[in-house]
């Protein structure tokens, strides 16, 4: 097939599945087309079955806000009609399904029938989307998707419950790739950065509200007074400074290291203990996944769709939102019964593996094979 891929390029993880999505289809043969902003952070080597096609926002002084939307439109159409694609599927809704849905009405005037696939991700429905400035854009481009997907169940039932939506969601649940994203023995490195045996624990984000990183500092402060451990903190935002601030009141900044963003996860998630996702909400958790595929037990909150990813005394523990008592509480437990430990090792990698990359892309080829057959 030939498949037109919208995302956002940057670190978010809708753009990192998308990009992991397309090198896959790729992989397998498919003929995959981005079109994005910005070459895509995990679009990181050559392949013969990947193009990009950039999508130029040219400014005007007559512009306070270029639209940016028009431009992506206009590209997809060129796109769909000189590469003959055979679908658009786009990611995050806003603006990619009403995007696509302009693109599509345009392709139509030229003879072209090109259907598109809206997959929902997460914020673009629990907090930006249900925003009334977007909300009948929203709704009116998501129900004239040719096919709507959702990461999670939870996640299909938020969009159910938010927007009017009258066609049926399909979950298809992320996936990771587990050549990539396995543990492998990096103890120079983790010498490195514990180098008196200290226990490791991280959290990966775009350190905005929703992911409560203040949670996890104090979690690791209660940790902390009981056993001797490092945190890791990787990716940064908005609330990086509110972080830096908290640890230097606690006296723990020694202990505390702001990694940046990272495109090389797997060696972080290799030398780690413990990974910490306190999220407000969170509707699948991506980067947990990838934890577990590395054979890192889970602290969560049981927000979202983190239950159906993270199994209570499985993979991890999941606790209330904000209840740091409960995850430090957890974390102190695991870190101090070695057995507990390699049980929900062993947990985390078992349940990584019910996502593997080849278990979901199939659903994605039949989804595509479904919406490509004329009506
Ligand atoms: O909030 C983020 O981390 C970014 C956001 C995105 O769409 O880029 O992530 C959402 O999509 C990810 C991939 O499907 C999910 O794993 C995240 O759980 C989801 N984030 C939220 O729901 C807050």
């Amino acid at each position: 097939m030939n498949i037109g891929i919208v995302c956002y390029p940057t670190y978010g993880g809708s753009g990192v599945l998308a990009t992991e999505l397309g090198k896959a289809l790729a992989d397998k043969g498919h003929m995959v087309h981005f079109i994005t902003y910005q070459q895509p952070v995990r679009l990181n080597a050559f392949h013969a079955n990947i193009f990009y096609h950039e999508v130029q926002v040219p400014t005007y002084p007559l512009f306070d806000f270029p639209p940016y939307e028009s431009a992506l439109s206009s590209t997809m159409v060129d796109v769909i009609l000189n590469q003959k694609l055979d679908l658009l599927h786009v990611h995050y809704a806003i603006p990619h399904a009403s995007t696509a849905y302009l693109a599509k009405q345009i392709a139509a005037k030229h003879g072209i029938r090109i259907p598109f696939i809206t997959t929902l991700h997460g914020t673009d429905i629990t907090l930006v989307g249900k925003d009334k400035t977007y909300e009948p854009v929203v709704t009116f481009s998501i129900n004239e998707s040719d096919a709507i997907t959702a990461v999670s169940k939870n996640l299909r039932e938020e969009t159910y419950k938010s927007f009017p939506i009258e066609k049926e969601i399909e979950v298809i649940y992320n996936f990771v790739d587990t050549a990539r994203f396995k543990r492998r023995d990096l103890s120079h490195f983790r010498n490195a950065i514990a180098p008196n045996g200290e226990k490791i624990l991280l959290h990966v984000s775009n350190f905005r509200k929703v992911k409560r990183v203040p949670d996890v500092v104090n979690t690791f402060k209660i940790v902390r007074e009981k056993i001797p451990a490092k945190l890791l903190l990787v990716g940064d935002g908005p609330d990086r400074p509110v972080i830096e601030a908290m640890c230097r009141e606690y006296g723990i900044c020694p202990d505390v290291r702001f990694v940046g963003k990272q495109e090389q996860l797997e060696d972080v998630m290799s030398i780690s203990d413990l990974f910490i996702l306190p999220s407000e909400y969170e509707s699948f958790g991506l980067a947990a996944l990838e934890a577990m595929a590395s054979e890192v037990p889970v602290l969560s909150s049981n927000a979202g769709g983190l239950p159906e990813i993270n199994i209570d005394g499985e993979t991890g523990y999941t606790s209330p939102v904000g209840d740091v008592e409960s995850m430090a509480k957890h974390a102190i437990q695991v870190l101090e019964n070695p057995e507990l430990l390699a049980k929900l090792r062993a947990g985390a990698l078992k349940q990584a593996q019910r996502f593997h990359i080849n278990n979901i892309i199939p659903e994605y080829e039949k989804l595509y094979q479904k919406v490509i057959k004329p009506r």
